[in-house]
C-alpha cells in the first residue's frame, strides 16, 4: 500500500506513462531494455529476472549471456521468475 502511494507521487512528478508493470518497476533497482525486445529487471539483491515482449515473466539460465539494446553483453544472475510473475500480477491488479 505504501509502495503504491509512493508510486503515485513519483508518477505525478515525472509524468511517466502508465505501465501495467508498475509494481515490477518499483521493486527493481534497474531496468534494462534488451535487443530482442525483452526487459531485464535487476533487483536490489543483484538477482535478475526477464520479461518478454508480451509482458510475461520467462525463465532463463543463470550465466546465460544477454545483449542490451545498445550492444552490451550481460550475464544473467539468478532467475527470479516467480518474483517477477507476482510483481507483474500486482501491477495488473492496480490498473
Ligand atoms: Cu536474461
Amino acid at each position: 500500500m505504501l509502495k503504491k502511494l509512493l508510486m503515485i507521487a513519483a508518477l505525478g512528478a515525472v509524468a511517466a506513462p502508465a505501465f501495467a508493470h508498475d509494481a515490477a518497476r518499483a521493486a527493481a533497482q534497474q531496468i534494462i531494455e534488451l535487443k530482442d525486445g525483452a526487459t531485464l529487471y535487476v533487483f536490489k539483491d543483484g538477482k535478475m529476472s526477464m520479461e518478454n515482449k508480451l509482458g510475461r515473466a520467462f525463465r532463463m539460465k543463470p550465466g546465460e549471456v544477454m545483449e542490451t539494446k545498445d550492444g552490451q553483453k550481460l550475464m544473467m544472475v539468478g532467475d527470479e521468475v516467480m518474483r517477477l510473475e507476482s510483481l507483474l500480477k500486482e501491477g495488473h491488479q492496480g490498473n
